[in-house]
């Protein structure tokens, strides 16, 4: 059965690159499209290229043997069934349960870090200061990296030991971390070391291409925020 994952621009689409990162890791042969989205402030609808694959105008979406999936957690759910073996949330039931919180935390939540830390893989940025709320944000995702890296430091180096479906989800949030120059904890800044040195990560990231309009900067903190 043929497998079609339909990402966003590399550089920027950190939900794509989600489930993107667990078909990767479980081993699960894909066909990858990728479709340019609009810039940032072109507009809030969904593009015809987007909706002809996707029913909420939205990437990522897999096509496989005509069901269509979308949303990155029912991909990465999707592939955790298809790959049982790949293990991509823990085999322990109270662990998985706990992955699953942290993972829906991300899923659902950290608007302010959304808002202001837009992902852009190969940017840096140096920001003057974040927003409270903002930093609120962070504090309670250096919090989870610091307790988990902590917990599970004896069994590998991400956020439960080995490689799930929770690192997929926090990986985007690494490279934020990056971008933006966050001063995060020891344990939380090794955690971000893991993600940059994981082989698919790297197959990922070489791919991001800056668009020519990104030099001029396209998110909250770039007008707020960010050193001149
Ligand atoms: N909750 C969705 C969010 C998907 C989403 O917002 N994707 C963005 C790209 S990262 C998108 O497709 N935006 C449409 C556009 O920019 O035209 C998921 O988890 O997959």
């Amino acid at each position: 059965m043929s497998n079609i994952l339909y990402v966003g621009n590399k550089n920027y689409s950190s939900w794509s690159l989600r489930p993107w990162l667990c078909l990767r890791w479980a081993g699960i042969p894909f066909e990858e499209r990728e479709i340019q989205l609009a810039q940032p402030g072109y507009g809030t609808h969904a593009i015809a290229e987007v909706l002809r694959v996707a029913p909420n105008g939205r990437v990522p979406a897999l096509h496989t043997g005509g069901l269509v999936v979308w949303d990155s957690l029912a991909i990465a759910e999707w592939a955790a069934e298809e790959a049982p073996a790949a293990q991509l949330w823990p085999a322990d039931p109270r662990l998985r349960a706990e992955a699953r919180a942290v993972v829906a935390e991300m899923h659902s939540g950290f608007a302010n870090v959304r808002r202001d830390m837009s992902m852009n893989i190969r940017r840096r940025v140096e920001v003057r200061a974040f927003p409270p709320e903002t930093r609120a944000d962070l504090q309670r995702i250096e919090a989870i990296w610091d307790d988990l890296r902590t917990r599970f430091a004896d069994r590998g180096p991400w956020l439960f030991g080995a490689r799930t479906i929770a690192d997929a989800f926090y990986a985007p949030v690494a490279t934020r971390v990056r971008t933006y120059g966050v001063k995060f904890s020891r344990a939380a800044s090794s955690y971000c070391d893991a993600v940059f040195a994981d082989a698919e990560f790297l197959a990922w990231e070489a791919a991001c291409v800056p668009d020519s309009w990104d030099a001029h900067g396209f998110s909250v903190i770039d007008g707020m925020y960010a050193k001149p």
